[in-house]
C-alpha cells in the first residue's frame, strides 16, 4: 500500500504558514540605470501596507509586514492601528547602515568610535520602535567591506563587529531577537564583513539564544547548495528568518520560485524535515523588488509561489523515501523525491482556497477588483515611494 500523503492529508499544514511581506517591495525600485515610476504606487508607510494587506485579502497567506527603518518612519502607534484596522500586523524591523555618507567605510565595524557609536544607535532606535510596533525580530545586514586587498584589517573589522551587536543585543528586551543576514558580495567586491552563514552563525553564537541567522536566498555565490545550509542551520537551532527571493546572476529580487521552483522546493523539503514549517521560530519573509511587473500582482505571485511549493514538499512520501535511502536505492530515492516535485497542486489549492472563502486565482480576482485603477486615480500629487523612502 502506497505512503505517499494526498493532499488532504496535508491541508491542515500548508493552512497554517504565513509569509511575511516587505513593506519596500511596493515601492518603485529598478537597477542603476534606471527606476521607473509607476502608477498608484504608495505615497509613505501608511499606503505601502494597504497594498500589502490586499495581497493577504486576496490569499489569506501574507498577514505580517517588514518595515525597513529609516525608509518607513512615521508615527508607529498610528501606523501599528492603521495595519491592525486592515487585518494585518507590523513584523520585522530592518536597520539601514547603507545609505549615509558616514557609513563609506563601514558602520558597525568601522575604525572610527564615533562612526560606530552612530551605528550603534540606529539600530537601538529601531528595536525602539519594535517597542511601539510590537515586533519581535531585528533584522541586520551590513553593507560593509573593502574593495581592494590591503584597504582594510579584516581581522580588526570582526572584532569591532562583535562589540558592537552585543551592544545591541543587550538592548533587546523581552521575546525580541536579532537576526543577522549574510551576503557574498555587494556593495563591497574584495571582502564583505559577513559574507556566509558561518561568519553569521560565529557571531550570533557568540551573542546568545536572542541572535540568530537570516538567509537571504539571493545572497549565494552561483551553485551554492542552499537547502544544505537550511538543514545546517536548523540543526543548530540558528535559523530566525529566510529573506526569499529569486535569482539568476547576482542579487536579482526577482519573484521567488520564479528562476528556480526546484530550488526552492529543496529549501522548503529541508525546512519541513528540519522541523521548520509553521514553527513561530522562523520567519518566512520576502526581500523582493518589483521592477517591471505589478508590485501587487509580483508580491500575491510570489506568496503562491511559497505555497505551491510548500504543498508538493509535503507531497514527499517521507516514509518510503527513508526506506530506498537506507537500502542505497538512489534512483527509488530521487524518483519519490521528483515525483512529489513534478505534482502541480494548482488545481487543488484553487479549490481549497475557495473552500476558505478566498478567490481560487487571486491575481484574477485583483485586477477584477478595480484596486489598482482606484489606487492609481487616489495617489496622485506628493512622492512616490522607492526602493527607500
Ligand atoms: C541586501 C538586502 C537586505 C536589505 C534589503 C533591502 O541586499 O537583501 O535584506 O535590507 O536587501
Ligand atoms: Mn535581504
Ligand atoms: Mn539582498
Amino acid at each position: 500500500m502506497s505512503t505517499r500523503p494526498t493532499f488532504a492529508d496535508i491541508t491542515d499544514q500548508f493552512a497554517a504558514q504565513e509569509i511575511e511581506l516587505p513593506s519596500w517591495a511596493f515601492g518603485n525600485s529598478g537597477t542603476r540605470f534606471k527606476v521607473f515610476g509607476t502608477p498608484g504606487t504608495p505615497r509613505d508607510p501608511f499606503e505601502k501596507i494597504a497594498d500589502a494587506a490586499k495581497v493577504h485579502e486576496l490569499t489569506g497567506l501574507a498577514p505580517q509586514v517588514a518595515l525597513h527603518i529609516p525608509w518607513d518612519l512615521c508615527d508607529f502607534d498610528e501606523l501599528t492601528a492603521h495595519a491592525a484596522g486592515l487585518g494585518v500586523r507590523l513584523g520585522t524591523v530592518n536597520s539601514n547602515t547603507f545609505q549615509d555618507d558616514d557609513y563609506k567605510f563601514g558602520a558597525l565595524t568601522h575604525e572610527d568610535e564615533r562612526i560606530r557609536t552612530k551605528a550603534i544607535d540606529a539600530h537601538l532606535e529601531c528595536i525602539d520602535v519594535m517597542d511601539r510596533t510590537g515586533s519581535r525580530d531585528l533584522k541586520i545586514w551590513l553593507a560593509e567591506g573593502s574593495n581592494y586587498p590591503g584597504q582594510a584589517d579584516m581581522r580588526g573589522r570582526q572584532d569591532r563587529l562583535h562589540d558592537s551587536l552585543s551592544k545591541i543585543y543587550d538592548r533587546l528586551g523581552e521575546g525580541q531577537r536579532m537576526v543577522l543576514e549574510y551576503k557574498f558580495f555587494e556593495p563591497s567586491f574584495y571582502h564583505t564583513d559577513v559574507p556566509d552563514w558561518g561568519t553569521s552563525y560565529t557571531q550570533v553564537a557568540a551573542l546568545g539564544d536572542k541572535a540568530l541567522v537570516c538567509l537571504d536566498t539571493g545572497h549565494h555565490a552561483p551553485g551554492t547548495n542552499i537547502e544544505f545550509i537550511v538543514m545546517q542551520l536548523l540543526r543548530l537551532g540558528k535559523l530566525g528568518s529566510f529573506d526569499f527571493n529569486s535569482r539568476f546572476y547576482a542579487d536579482d529580487d526577482l519573484m521567488v520560485g520564479a528562476a528556480d521552483p526546484f530550488q526552492l522546493f529543496r529549501i522548503i523539503h529541508e525546512v519541513i524535515r528540519g522541523g521548520g514549517l509553521n514553527s513561530p521560530d522562523i520567519a518566512f519573509m520576502l526581500d523582493q523588488c518589483h521592477n517591471v511587473e505589478n508590485k501587487i500582482e509580483g508580491q500575491i505571485r510570489s506568496v503562491l509561489n511559497v505555497q505551491e511549493m510548500t504543498a508538493r514538499a509535503l507531497l514527499i512520501d517521507t516514509e518510503a523515501l527513508t526506506k530506498a535511502q537506507r537500502a542505497g536505492d538512489v534512483i527509488t530515492a530521487n524518483d519519490i523525491f521528483m515525483d512529489a516535485f513534478y505534482t502541480d497542486v494548482r488545481g487543488d489549492l484553487a479549490e481549497w482556497r475557495v473552500s476558505r472563502g478566498l478567490p481560487a486565482d487571486p491575481i484574477r480576482a485583483f485586477r477584477e477588483s478595480g484596486y489598482q485603477e482606484q489606487i492609481a486615480a487616489d495617489r496622485v500629487g506628493g512622492t512616490q515611494a522607492g526602493w527607500g523612502a
